[in-house]
């Protein structure tokens, strides 16, 4: 990584904003009048509750305003929503699914990476820092069918924890990739083990946990979308055995059967794992 070109909240934050504007500027559309008004009232009484209970000061509704105005300005809202309001909302959106687990999206999802096939490298730098991780398994329906031809769509950050068009100096799609799995559902994917992510220090989210006396910290990750016709789209992170910050996420998004424990690889270069996916009806 290029220490020239450090990752600035600012400019990551206004990649994120306009990522989330192309792919679900038209959501709001869809939500009723008797919706909104039911949950911007409850939102808004809550907030009065807090204020009542803690006697909060003019200084520190100030602060709160002052604080909400700059991270419009430095294009977290997407950060701040997806660490900590998004895992609530994947709790109650996919509470009755039988299949695998999933969690949080976050932030840093491109749609249309590269297509690849069963077995594949991810595109990285011939120079690519880290462990390589055999990334191997099936995807198939609750009952147990293999899903042939499912998409497994990862992406994740580099062994510094830079994810690419997201930090700068990183080529477009380092570390992301679509894959086609095979006729029995099998894939195997080749790739670095990510580092743990630390949420921008210089932009408003880090300044909260700053201010808050919290850690920025979230263990290493791998993110993935698994998809196949018919069935529900699983989105969801995988975490390593023992990693960092596994136990304290900051973005509340770990779950124990999201763990993975990568052993030394058969052929000798870093680790392997094997991790299927059961996919719910649609
Ligand atoms: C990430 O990489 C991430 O996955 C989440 C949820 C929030 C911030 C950074
Ligand atoms: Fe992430």
């Amino acid at each position: 990584h290029d220490p020239e070109q450090t990752a600035t909240a600012a400019a990551s934050g206004a990649s994120a904003t306009e990522r989330f504007r192309e792919r679900r500027s038209g959501a709001a559309a869809s939500t009723s009048q008797e919706r909104v008004h039911t949950l911007a009232t409850e939102v808004i009484t809550a907030v009065h509750r807090v204020i009542r209970e803690h006697e909060v000061t003019y200084d520190e509704y100030d602060a709160l305003k002052s604080w909400l105005i700059s991270v419009g300005q430095d294009g977290e809202w997407p950060l701040f929503l997806d660490v900590w309001i998004e895992h609530v909302v994947e709790e109650v959106a996919h509470e009755d699914r039988q299949g695998s687990k999933g969690t949080i999206e976050g932030p840093y999802y491109v749609p249309d990476s590269p297509e690849l096939p069963a077995e594949a490298t991810l595109p990285m730098r011939p120079d690519e820092h880290g462990t390589p991780l055999l990334f191997q398994g099936q995807v198939t329906a609750v009952g147990g069918a293999p899903l042939a031809g499912a998409k497994v769509e990862i992406w994740h950050a580099d062994d510094e924890g830079f994810y690419s068009q997201f930090a700068p100096g990183l080529p477009e799609w380092n570390l992301r990739g679509t894959i086609i799995a095979d006729e029995q559902g099998h894939f195997r994917i080749r790739t670095m083990q990510p580092a743990p992510y630390q949420i921008p220090q210089d932009g408003s989210c880090g300044k909260l946990i700053a201010a808050a006396g919290w850690h920025a910290w979230r263990p290493a990750h791998l993110h993935l979308k698994v998809s196949a016709p018919g069935h529900q789209l699983l989105t969801v992170q995988l975490y390593f055995r023992g990693g960092e910050h596994v136990e304290d996420d900051v973005a509340q998004a770990v779950k124990p059967e999201l763990i993975l424990d990568p052993k030394p690889a058969a052929d000798g270069e870093g680790n392997e794992v094997t991790y299927d996916f059961v996919l719910d009806p649609e």
